[in-house]
């Protein structure tokens, strides 16, 4: 029997009970934000190499570039804060709550650094680090867009964070810039201050190449319109001649020791070619996985051979003897063992 007490007490309850449901509810409802990025980069998607920055002007030839994707992981405040990363703009008003915007506007890069750095993090995630593996750099990273000078983007080892530049084209227009300097963080993250000397340090631009790639690739597909080798497509066209306009590649014939020349990103090409080989030869599933695993193992201060020799440990571990015989052939053929 219900007193009057009670059947305040039961209104009260269900009051209470759909109260506690409609945050729920709304939750439920809530989905992630749908955001515009170039997917991976205006050339890279179009394949159309004589697209020029045109001093960071929208054009009716960038068009199809466009592609609407999923911002995840973000935290809720409207604002590029996520699981991995949290965008820091010093050009532009900071986003707010909104995701589609044009390259001449400078949210735009904002939404780019957040959405490739997430997705980087991702492709990692997919291969098993982070479940059946250890995990990689899942950490908050921090993202900077600002308008330093020179054509050019560094990771700041000191904070594990990236700034992207905005010479030529706007670094953080294309995917691959960005996941280039993610590669960076994501060494760091697996051995703090990795690369202090020139063949860790090459080890480190090289890796970067290659995670760019495989990230690009894994995410939109192979390119069928450029070179899959080919490294930053659009942000390219600012500074080289000619086609295809490419940073660098993954599939150039330099041989150790006698290419070396002593600077990171050019010895880098020695050991990305092999990076690259690998993955030709095993798939981007495994080769990333040894690629990747390999490097915990590596000393911040490493050599070539004794990279490449840990390199082979991690096939034999993840691969058996041809997986092992893969990697050994690879590095062979570049004179790194
Ligand atoms: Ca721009
Ligand atoms: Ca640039
Ligand atoms: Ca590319
Ligand atoms: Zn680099």
């Amino acid at each position: 029997m219900l007193t009057p007490r009670s059947r305040r007490n039961a209104a009260f309850l269900a009051l209470v009970t759909a109260a506690a449901l409609i945050p729920v509810q709304a939750h439920a409802a809530t989905t992630d934000p749908t955001a515009t990025v170039f997917f991976p980069n205006p050339v890279q998607s179009s394949g159309d190499q004589s697209l020029t920055d045109g001093k960071d002007r929208d054009s009716a030839a960038l068009a199809s570039a466009y592609r609407t994707v999923t911002l995840t992981d973000l935290d809720g405040s409207g604002t590029l804060t996520g699981r991995y990363v949290r965008v820091k703009s010093e050009t532009g008003k900071p986003v707010d709550g909104a995701f589609h915007f044009r390259r001449d506007v400078d949210q735009f890069e904002q939404v780019m650094g957040y959405y490739w750095v997430t997705t980087a993090q991702h492709y990692l995630q997919s291969l098993g680090f982070g479940s059946r593996l250890r995990p990689v750099n899942q950490r908050q990273i921090e993202l900077r867009i600002n308008q330093y000078g020179g054509d050019n983007s560094f990771f700041r080892e000191d904070k594990a964070n990236i700034t992207l530049g905005k010479g030529g084209v706007d670094d953080a227009e294309d995917a691959e810039v960005i996941v280039h300097e993610y590669g960076h963080s994501v060494q760091d993250g697996q051995v703090p201050g990795f690369g202090t000397t020139l063949e860790s340090g090459s080890i480190g631009e090289a890796f970067s190449d290659y995670l760019a790639v495989a990230v690009t690739s894994w995410k939109t597909g192979t390119p069928t319109a450029a070179p899959e080798a080919c490294v930053a497509d659009w942000d390219a066209v600012s500074y080289t001649a000619t086609a295809p306009h490419c940073l660098r590649r993954l599939d150039g014939t330099k041989h150790y020791p006698e290419d070396v020349v002593g600077e990171v990103h050019r010895d880098g090409e020695i050991w990305s070619a092999a990076l690259y080989d690998i993955r030709g030869r095993l798939g981007d599933r495994l080769a990333s996985t040894i690629i990747v695993d390999a490097q915990f193992d590596f000393a911040k201060d490493t050599t070539f051979r004794a990279a490449a020799e840990a390199t082979v440990a991690a096939a034999r571990r993840h691969g058996g003897s041809a997986a092992e015989s893969a990697v050994r052939a690879a590095f062979t053929a570049r004179g790194l063992i």
